[in-house]
C-alpha cells in the first residue's frame, strides 16, 4: 500500500511540474514571432542586418533584394510541394502554384524580350550551379567534352574546373573539360586560342560565361567558334543578367542555344536560377525541305525534374517573378546604368590610387584588382577590410597558383548602387579601400605567414586602433544610404 501511495505521489509531482512548465509560458502555436519563438536566432539575424546596413558591400555577386521580393520569399508558398510542371504535378492543390510558376515563366520571357514561339524557360533550378549541371545532364552524355573559361582566369567552378592535383568540379568529374584562358597581358579572353584549341578538342558544348571578368563577352565570336566545332553554345549570364534585362549591355540571346543564370546578382531577385532554351524551327532540311525543330525543351525540363531536383521552391519562384516585374520598370534601367557608371568610377579611382586593374578597366559591374604589384594579396586584404566592415572577396589573377592566397580582389558595384551610391560616393569607397590596404601592408611587414597575419591583425594594438577608426568612418558613411528591403533599421 505504501509503495502504491509513494508511486502516486511521485507521479503527481511530475504531472504538477509539467503543468507548471506549461503555465509559465504560453503553448507553442506556430504563430509566435521569431523574436519570441527563437530569440537566439533572431539576435544573429539582427547582427547580420547591422553588418549589411552599417558596412560597405562590394562582393560583385551580391545585391539587396527588394522588400516585395523578401515578402514573396517569406510567404505561404514555402509550404507547398509541386513536383512536376504547371498542369502536370505529382501532388494535388497546385492550382495557385501553377499560376505562380506560369507568371514567372511569362515575365522571364518578357523581361529578356524573347518570343515565346522561339524561346522557352525553366524557372525551377534551385540556383546557378544546379542550373548548369542540369544543362549538361540534359544535353550531354557522360564524358562528353566541355570547354569553359578557367576558374583562375575568371570562369566558374561549374564550367569544368580541375586543379593540377584533381578534378574539382562535378563538371570535370562526369564530363571531360578543357579550359580556355585570358591573355595574361591584355586581361581579355584569348578567342584565337579558344578557336584553335576547340578545333583540336572538339567539345560538345562551349560555355560563354564568367564570374570575375570585367569586359563584355563577344558572343558572335563564341557562336562562330561553336559552329566550327559543332558545339552547343551555353551562355551563363549569372553575373550580368540584370544588365542584360535592362538592355544596357549586349545580350547573349542573339547567339546562344541555351542561356543559364542565377537571379540574385545584378538581377536583384531572390537566390534562384533559370534556364532559357531555344525552341521551334532550328533549320530546314537541305534535301527534303522539312523543318527541323530544336529538341532542347524536353531534355532540359527532364534534367531538372525528375533527373536532378525534387519539389521546386515555389516561394523562390514567386520572388523571381516579382523581381522580373521590377526589372521591367524604367527605374530599373536607371539603376543598371548607375551600376555601370559606378563600376567605371571605382576602376578609375583605383587607377588614380596607383592600383593595377586587370584589363585596365571595366565594361560591366565589376573590377578585378591585381594586388601583386603592391606586394600583397587578396587573402590578407580581404581579412583587413572585413574587420573594417568592407566586404570584398579575394580572387585569382592570371598566373596565380593558390586560390587561398590569390593575388587579387574582385569588387562589384551592384549592391551599393542599390543603396543609391553614385560615382563620387564610389571615389570615397576607394579611399576607404586604400586605407584598408595600407593597414594590411603595415601588418604584413610585421608577419610572415597568412596565419600569423590573421592573428596579428586582431591582437596588435596599432592595427586594432586603425581598424576601429576605419570601421567607425565606414559606419558614418554607410548609414547615410537607405537599405532596400530592410526599411526598419
Ligand atoms: N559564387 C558566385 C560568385 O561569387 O560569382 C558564382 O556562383
Amino acid at each position: 500500500m505504501a509503495i502504491i501511495l509513494d508511486t502516486i505521489s511521485v507521479s503527481c509531482q511530475v504531472t504538477s511540474r509539467f503543468i507548471d512548465t506549461i503555465n509559465s509560458r504560453s503553448l507553442w502555436t506556430g504563430n509566435e514571432p521569431l523574436s519570441e519563438s527563437d530569440p537566439e536566432l533572431k539576435s544573429i539575424i539582427d547582427k547580420e542586418k547591422y553588418r549589411q546596413t552599417y558596412g560597405l558591400e562590394l562582393i560583385a555577386s551580391e545585391n539587396f533584394a527588394s522588400r516585395a521580393v523578401l515578402e514573396a520569399l517569406g510567404s505561404c508558398l514555402n509550404n507547398k510541394y509541386s513536383e512536376g510542371y504547371p498542369g502536370a504535378r505529382y501532388y494535388g492543390g497546385n492550382e495557385h502554384i501553377d499560376e505562380v510558376e506560369r507568371l514567372c515563366q511569362k515575365r522571364a520571357l518578357e523581361t529578356f524580350r524573347l518570343d515565346p514561339e522561339k524561346w522557352g524557360v525553366n524557372v525551377q533550378p534551385y540556383s546557378g550551379s544546379p542550373a548548369n549541371f542540369a544543362v549538361f545532364t540534359g544535353l550531354l552524355q557522360p564524358h562528353d567534352r566541355i570547354m569553359g573559361l578557367d576558374l583562375p582566369d575568371g570562369g566558374h567552378l561549374t564550367h569544368g574546373f580541375m586543379s593540377d592535383a584533381k578534378r574539382v568540379s562535378a563538371t570535370s568529374i562526369f564530363f571531360e573539360s578543357m579550359p580556355y584562358k585570358i591573355n595574361p597581358v591584355t586581361g581579355y579572353i584569348d578567342y584565337d586560342k579558344l578557336r584553335e584549341t576547340s578545333k583540336l578538342f572538339r567539345p560538345k558544348l562551349i560555355i560563354a560565361g564568367t564570374t570575375a571578368y570585367s569586359r563584355l563577352l563577344e558572343y558572335e565570336k563564341f557562336r562562330q567558334i561553336c559552329d566550327e566545332s559543332k558545339a552547343i553554345m551555353l551562355a551563363d549570364m549569372s553575373h550580368i543578367s540584370g544588365l542584360v534585362a535592362a538592355d544596357v549591355i549586349p545580350s547573349p540571346f542573339d547567339y546562344a542555344d541555351v542561356v543559364s543564370s542565377t537571379t540574385h546578382k545584378t538581377l536583384r531577385g531572390p537566390r534562384s536560377g533559370f534556364i532559357f532554351y531555344r525552341k521551334g524551327v532550328k533549320s530546314v532540311h537541305p534535301k527534303t525541305g522539312v523543318n527541323i525543330d530544336y529538341d532542347l525543351e524536353k531534355k532540359i525540363n527532364n534534367a531538372i525534374f525528375p533527373a536532378l531536383q525534387g519539389g521546386p521552391h515555389e516561394h523562390q519562384i514567386a520572388g523571381v517573378a516579382t523581381a522580373l516585374l521590377e526589372a521591367q520598370l524604367p527605374e530599373y534601367r536607371d539603376y543598371q546604368l548607375l551600376v555601370l557608371r559606378n563600376a567605371k568610377a571605382m576602376s578609375e579611382a583605383l587607377v588614380k590610387h596607383d592600383y593595377k586593374v586587370v584589363s585596365g578597366g571595366t565594361d560591366n559591374h565589376l573590377v578585378l584588382v591585381d594586388l601583386r604589384p603592391k606586394g600583397t594579396d587578396g587573402a590578407r586584404i580581404e581579412r583587413i577590410l572585413e574587420l573594417c566592415n568592407i566586404t570584398v572577396n579575394k580572387n585569382t589573377c592570371a598566373g596565380d597558383k593558390s586560390a587561398m592566397t590569390p593575388g587579387g580582389l574582385r569588387l562589384g558595384a551592384p549592391a551599393l548602387s542599390s543603396r543609391g551610391l553614385n560615382e563620387s560616393d564610389f571615389n570615397k569607397v576607394v579611399e576607404f579601400l586604400d586605407k584598408g590596404v595600407q593597414i594590411g601592408l603595415y601588418a604584413q611587414q610585421k608577419t610572415k605567414k597568412l596565419k600569423d597575419f590573421k592573428e596579428f591583425v586582431v591582437t596588435d594594438p596599432e592595427v586594432k586602433k586603425r581598424v576601429e577608426d576605419l570601421k567607425a568612418e565606414v559606419k558614418v558613411f554607410a548609414e547615410k544610404f537607405p537599405m532596400p528591403g530592410l526599411p526598419d533599421r
